[in-house]
């Protein structure tokens, strides 16, 4: 007898069955409702409705509804909610994967479609495996392989989302109660996940979980280190920003991208060279690094965080207050957005908009000196952004010019 996979008999693991694949549902129904908010909270945390030069998509329309001004407090909630996405998304690849294999004889059934309800419901699994598929993907791309991507990264994962989602909410509606039903009844497995000729069990149902719950476990163990510093870094042997620090001193944190690789020269950084403009309602003024820091400086412990997950521990950063900064061009009291330039010439992260109550916030500067010393020139020397709450990408290095004035 010749079998092809779109007969059960095909399929003989006698893993496979109502129960396994519920538990794996269950935890999955979870785990993506918090990637997903948590998602939609990062790209919130962008302030995408500021500035076109922070909308990473621009043609979101209806899907913008939910934008709100990012917070100031708490000063780590970047942090957490890009540290919880990135670990938890990494955490739970193996079981997506075991859901996947779990219903994999489903996507053989003949004939395609019993009906037109059929036809549909199998379409939405399409969406449903495929989104799922291809955000799981495009956010490891992107953390491993940083921004190395086909079409920017941004748009993509975020239509992903919304499409991923919107089928996933359909199939949790529709299964959720078969799935909790599944998970009572522990004995009888019956239905057509279970194969008709099961070949020999080599791992009972329990232990194939638990070898996909190892698996799990595994990848958290060497993932979530890198929102850490200290021993805790060193675990984190998958992420690209973990292991151990980058190098010792003040400035021994991880660096995103490199001066070098910024094309941001000495020549141009120097004393002599670099000077800060500053333009507001009274108009233009311009500083040198010794102007800066001949003005109030103060003092504030913030970390860096990306939107790839990494993070560092608060650092001691000392600068001049952006609200001082704004005053100084006309701006007293209540001051306006910021729009900042950096030196760098090229790159999607050379220029960002930053909303009043960041700019208001006493803990936002424009940091001159990191843990006691110069700014490094990979960490942003002459002078950098840094703001409490904010992703990383919104700390904008080698600061050019700031401009005051509601955008
Ligand atoms: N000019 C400029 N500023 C920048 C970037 C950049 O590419 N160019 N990268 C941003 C991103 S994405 C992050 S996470 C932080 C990293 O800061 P660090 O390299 O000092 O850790 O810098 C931000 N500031
Ligand atoms: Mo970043």
């Amino acid at each position: 007898m010749t079998w092809s996979p779109s007969s059960p008999g095909f399929w003989r693991s006698p893993v496979r069955g109502p129960w396994f694949t519920s538990v794996l549902g269950v935890v999955l129904l979870g785990g993506i409702t918090v990637l997903f908010v948590t998602g939609l909270v990062s790209y919130a945390a962008y302030n995408p409705n500021l500035s076109p030069v922070n909308d990473k998509t621009p043609d979101k329309g209806l899907l913008g509804f939910y934008l709100f001004s990012w917070p100031t407090d708490p000063h780590w909630l970047y942090r957490l909610n890009q540290g919880v996405h990135v670990t938890l998304g990494v955490t739970l690849i193996p079981v997506l994967l075991a859901k996947l294999w779990s219903v994999v004889p489903k996507l053989f059934t003949l004939p395609p479609a019993r009906s037109l309800t059929h036809a549909l419901e199998r379409l939405s699994l399409l969406l449903l495996v495929g989104g799922g598929l291809f955000e799981f993907v495009t956010g490891v791309l992107n953390v491993q392989l940083d921004y190395v991507f086909p079409g920017s990264f941004y748009p993509l994962h975020f239509y992903g989302a919304w499409v991923f989602f919107a089928a996933f909410v359909a199939h949790a509606v529709l299964k959720t109660p078969a799935a909790l039903r599944n998970l009572r009844r522990l004995r009888e497995e019956q239905g057509e996940l279970v194969s008709p000729r099961p070949a020999a069990p080599t791992v009972s149902r329990r232990g194939a979980l638990w070898l996909v719950g190892g698996g799990s476990l595994l990848l958290f163990a060497t993932t979530a280190g890198q929102s850490f510093d200290g021993p805790l870094r060193r675990t984190a042997l998958l992420a690209p920003h973990g292991g151990p620090d980058p190098a010792d001193g003040p400035n021994g944190f991880q660096i995103n991208k490199t001066a070098a690789y910024a094309g941001i020269a000495a020549a141009e950084t120097s004393e002599d060279a670099w000077r800060l403009t500053v333009t507001g309602r009274t108009g233009t003024v311009r500083l040198s690094r010794g102007d800066l820091a001949r003005l109030p400086l103060h003092s504030s412990s913030l970390p860096i965080a990306c939107v790839e997950g990494w993070s560092t521990s608060d650092q001691w950063w000392r600068g001049v207050r952006l609200r001082d900064l704004a005053a100084l061009v006309g701006h007293d009291g209540d001051p306006p957005d910021v729009f900042v330039e950096s030196l760098q010439r090229h790159g999607s992260f050379r220029r960002a908009a930053l909303r009043a109550n960041q700019v208001a916030d006493p803990r936002s500067l424009l940091a001159l000196y990191v843990n006691g010393e110069d700014l490094s020139p990979d960490h942003g020397y002459p002078a950098r952004i840094i703001v409490p709450a904010a992703p990383g990408v919104l700390n904008t290095k080698w600061v050019a010019r700031l401009t005051f004035g509601d955008l």
